[in-house]
């Protein structure tokens, strides 16, 4: 072919190609997001993975799905993963606060964005993510105190607290933690006579009940940072014959639609709102952030609190 000839046909090359891809970005943003979900240990998670899921495939986003089942080196891998097929951006929920340092520093260097979801982490360099989006824990924790504080308003009793707390060195338990004693701080006559690691499973909650039981602790208030611990709880109290909601307090968090049935039934006294819902949102911003905008660097769920005094017959149904 003629010089001319060549020039004609990559011109034409050119405009075929520019004229596919602008179809592609108006009905679909054609961008490859890589999502780390660190296991399916609740509901609450189920109901993450289910509302990031069904929220790319509406935005068109091409989503790459894994599931850490529970483990950092999972998480780690996954992310490597990520890197090496160039995806446009890595979203994972983190399932410890620390460690991701040397792993996002790859990301930022193989000019990949990061969205961190759900669970913080703490980095030596903040710019190695783009942006959070998840949950104000601490918040949670005094919103779960304010309404103890509320329930013995007007009594200088001892009351006697345990706490089962999430995953170690997550952020939903540490923050759960602390908000909870900032809060009950100031009131002498209560006390945390307990606390456990019950790693946000159904099973240690059903298992560190039971212990306390036997060995004749005595308590007044249940304080769970889930809802999967709190459904064990409530199974060992009754098959002791002892009324979860009555003859002991049952604070718990996350707000499945389980937990708001118990809730209306007088086995649990009050549900701190955790929302799962956050896939609506993660595609907003991410597609915000592949397309070269600025976005908020944290982004955090409105949330409320469920208590025994409030009428929940309006309540929309929970979604999770
Ligand atoms: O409360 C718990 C889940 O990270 C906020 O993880 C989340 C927590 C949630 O397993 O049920």
């Amino acid at each position: 072919m003629k010089k001319s000839g060549w020039i004609i046909l990559s011109l034409l090359i050119v405009l075929l190609f520019s004229g596919c891809a602008k179809t592609e970005s108006a009905e679909n943003p054609g961008f490859v997001m890589g999502f780390s979900q660190l296991g399916s240990e609740s509901g609450w998670r189920l109901g993450n993975t289910r509302s990031i899921q069904e929220a790319a495939e509406a935005a068109g986003i091409d989503l790459i799905f894994l599931n850490a089942e529970q483990k950092y080196e999972n998480q780690i891998s996954h992310i490597r993963r990520f890197i090496a097929n160039q995806v446009d951006i890595i979203v994972f929920a983190p399932i410890y606060n620390v460690g991701w340092d040397n792993v996002l520093q790859e990301a930022y260097d193989a000019g990949i964005p990061v969205v961190i979801i759900d669970r913080g982490i703490i980095l030596e360099n903040d710019d190695l993510y783009t942006a959070f989006i998840g949950s104000d824990f601490e918040k949670e924790g005094e919103r779960a105190a304010d309404f103890l504080l509320e329930y013995y308003k007007g009594t200088t009793d001892d009351i006697k607290v345990i706490e089962l707390r999430g995953t170690e060195n997550s952020t939903p338990a540490l923050g759960r933690a602390e908000g909870f004693r900032k809060v009950i701080e100031v009131k002498e006559n209560i006390q945390i006579v307990g606390s456990f690691d019950g790693d946000f499973m159904k099973s240690r909650g059903k298992e560190i009940m039971a212990n306390i039981l036997d060995a004749g602790t005595e308590f007044d208030v249940i304080y769970s940072h889930n809802d999967m611990m709190t459904y064990g709880v409530i199974e060992t109290l009754e098959s002791k014959g002892i009324r979860p909601g009555v003859d002991v307090v049952i604070i718990t968090v996350d707000g499945e639609q389980k937990m708001i049935e118990l809730l209306e039934q007088g086995k649990v006294n009050c549900v701190v709102e955790c929302t799962p819902l956050l896939g609506e949102k993660v595609m907003e911003i991410c597609t915000g952030i592949v397309n070269g905008e600025t976005v908020p660097k944290e982004i955090y769920s409105d949330e409320t609190v469920f208590t025994m005094w409030d009428d929940l017959s309006e309540l929309p149904p929970r979604g999770y």
